[in-house]
């Protein structure tokens, strides 16, 4: 029988967070072996807000090998940069066609990122949506594990390919989102209402995968927290609720145990603790990162044949759309 579909990815729009790590490429790494997976580094996407293209192109590369160093097996998974298969924006276009600007202007995350750039709110924020609807569509993809941010892309991706069929005859898989009840929303260590972003503007909001010790070490010590004093997992307490999701993710235990651990105990213990789970988790990761770096002929290599092995099935889907919409073949 064949392997299911996934596909997933991440903007190089800056240093991959513990967010991303949590939220999306742990649970990556997890569906190598039951899935057929492509992971992609979504360049095209990076560009819808401001980026310095010599950082773009670092930040590029760096996140290869990030994704490797996380665990993700170049000859289990596709590993690809977008931007490298042209199918992603020729699908876009035909999807733009059939995509409403009223769901479209609906999109939290539109709403959100045109805030905060006002004076840059270009067609790309606007179409975002489309593209991601274009990565996940061309692969057939039965599967795409995303944090809850996303949730609402993928329900729109999943409009596009029901609207395409019924307007064409069946074309697309309609995919299915796989969200993890924790890990899926991790918040600003600042601002415990806001999700965890490598954007932001404050550093002190977010970890690194790559933060060394002492920068973990000093971010969870200023983490925003309460008055109340009391270490208990509810939504009265969004600060200390987010610290305890991280220790639950990281270490692998229940949020009960964890609590029942602390009960008593002050929010500082909490978090020296916790900085000491978190660098114990990524030290690994970040000495694994450290040898891939050397590698450029190597990362070159994997993100070479991975983006043949992902155009060839791109190109199988858009040749079927090409077709259905009514372009004559070259
Ligand atoms: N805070 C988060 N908690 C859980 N999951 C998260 N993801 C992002 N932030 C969190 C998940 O990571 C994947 C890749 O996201 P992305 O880089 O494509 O875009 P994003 O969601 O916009 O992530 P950022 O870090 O907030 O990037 P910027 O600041 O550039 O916009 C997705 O699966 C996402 O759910």
């Amino acid at each position: 029988m064949e392997k299911k579909i996934v596909f997933s990815g991440a903007q190089p729009s800056g240093s991959l967070t513990i967010g991303n790590y949590l939220g999306a490429i742990k649970n990556w790494v997890e569906l190598q072996d039951e899935y057929d997976c492509y992971y992609s580094i979504v360049d095209l996407h990076a560009i819808t807000v401001p980026q310095v293209p010599k950082d773009l192109r670092s930040n590029t590369l760096k996140q290869l090998a990030i994704y490797i160093a996380c665990g993700i097996d170049p000859e289990k998974s596709t590993l690809f940069i977008q931007s490298h298969v042209p199918a992603h924006t020729e699908l876009t276009w035909v999807l733009n066609t059939i995509s409403y600007m009223g769901q479209l202007s609906r999109m939290t995350q539109y709403k959100e990122k045109s805030r905060k750039s006002e004076e840059n709110l270009n067609a790309g924020l606007f179409t975002y949506p489309v593209l991601m609807a274009a990565d996940i569509l061309l692969y057939q993809t039965d599967l795409v594990p995303v944090g809850e941010d996303q949730k609402q892309h993928l329900e729109l991706a999943r409009d596009l390919a029901i609207r395409f069929n019924n307007k064409y005859s069946e074309t697309f898989k309609v995919p299915e989102p796989l969200i993890k009840e924790f890990g899926a929303r991790i918040m600003s260590l600042q601002d415990p209402e806001a999700k965890m972003s490598k954007s932001d503007s404050d550093e002190n909001g977010y970890i690194l995968i790559l933060d060394d010790k002492d920068t973990i070490r000093r971010k969870i010590k200023r983490a925003v927290t309460d008055s109340l004093g009391v270490i208990a997992y509810n939504d009265e307490q969004l600060g200390i609720k987010n610290l305890l999701d991280m220790y639950s993710v990281f270490s692998g235990e229940s949020i009960e145990e964890i609590v029942n651990r602390y009960e008593g105990k002050g929010y500082g213990i909490l978090k020296e603790d916790l900085a000491e789970v978190v660098i114990e988790g990524l030290s690994p990761i970040q000495r694994k990162y450290d040898e891939l770096s050397k590698n450029k002929d190597y990362l070159e290599k994997i993100y070479k044949s991975g983006a043949e092995k992902a155009e060839y099935q791109a190109m199988k889907t858009l040749r079927k759309v090409y077709r259905k919409v009514g372009f004559i073949p070259r």
